[in-house]
């Protein structure tokens, strides 16, 4: 579904990220990457969307916000349900309000540039590489492959573990304060939970959290398994739009019907001749 209208070269930095040429300075930024990614589960390509050309991604985001489907609810860092048996300062009975809008990937049109950029043939190899992961595949999901994340005043993304392995986002506009994506790195593992480290976080210990200022134009690789993270509350009129690229570990992967419907408020045929294929992690 690429598009013959808008040239990635004239969006993406290629000066200083020539991720499209098999060169030294490709080599040396994956290098780099890869070490953020393998210490801290953290990479921010600054710039990588030239400056000059973020009004053109804001003109987008307005365009299309209207379509945006609202999701509001309350919940812990691992999105699973209340525990009574547990203590109430314990991170399972820790509830969070959480408020934002998706806007279907369906509505960005033909001549997208958040849609050209994921689609660009340079693009997913390079993110690859730099994850080190072995499968990846651009989501098929049509509804949910690429999408806008907008949220207003009082909103934001309170503290949680990702379900799916890594997030690819690139900053658009923030809001007028707060936004900063705060994380603590590797909190926990595969095989232990860390409950009173992931409380410490929780009560604010700033010892265990590392704090990103990501600007538009920055795109950033995280892998939010194991690291609890947020999106600091937002203030101020303006409102935050973020793009989110996504990939999967199986070609042709789709939401399941129940997700696309609360995430994107519309379920398409694809979801239901699909339904049932995919493994049951979920990728949204
Ligand atoms: O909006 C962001 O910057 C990241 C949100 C996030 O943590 C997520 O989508 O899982
Ligand atoms: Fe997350």
């Amino acid at each position: 579904m690429s598009t013959i209208f808008v040239s990635v070269a004239d969006f993406v930095d290629l000066d200083r990220y020539p991720i499209d040429r098999d060169c030294q300075e490709r080599r040396d930024l994956l290098t780099s990457a890869q070490a953020l990614i393998n210490a801290d589960g953290c990479a921010v390509l600054k710039g990588f969307v030239r400056a000059e050309k973020i009004a053109e991604l804001v003109t987008e985001c307005d365009r299309v916000e209207k379509f945006g489907h609202r999701n509001f609810t309350r919940t812990n860092p691992y999105f699973l349900p209340d525990r009574e048996d547990l203590s109430s300062s314990h991170p399972l009975r820790r509830f969070y309000d959480r408020s934002n809008a998706f806007v279907p990937a369906d509505n960005l049109g033909a001549d997208s540039i958040l849609r050209a950029i994921f689609d660009w043939p340079a693009f997913s190899p390079f993110i690859k590489e730099v994850l080190q992961e072995d499968k990846f595949f651009p989501y098929a999901d049509p509804l949910a492959d690429v999408v806008v994340n907008l949220a207003e005043e009082g909103g934001g993304f309170p503290w949680h573990f990702d379900t799916n392995n890594f997030t690819v986002t690139l900053a658009i506009q923030n809001a007028e304060s707060g936004g900063e994506f705060e994380f603590s790195p590797m909190v926990r593992s595969l095989t232990e939970e860390n409950y009173e480290k992931v409380e410490r976080v929780l009560d604010g210990d700033k010892s265990m959290i590392k704090t990103v200022i990501l600007e538009p134009g920055d795109l950033q690789i995280f892998k939010g398994r194991y690291s609890l993270h947020r999106v600091a509350p937002l203030r101020g009129k303006r409102k935050r739009y973020v793009a989110i690229f996504s990939y999967v570990s199986e070609p042709g992967m789709v939401s399941s019907p129940q997700r696309a419907k609360e995430l994107y408020g519309r379920v398409l045929p694809i979801h239901l001749e699909r339904a049932g294929l995919r493994a049951d992690e979920l990728i949204d």
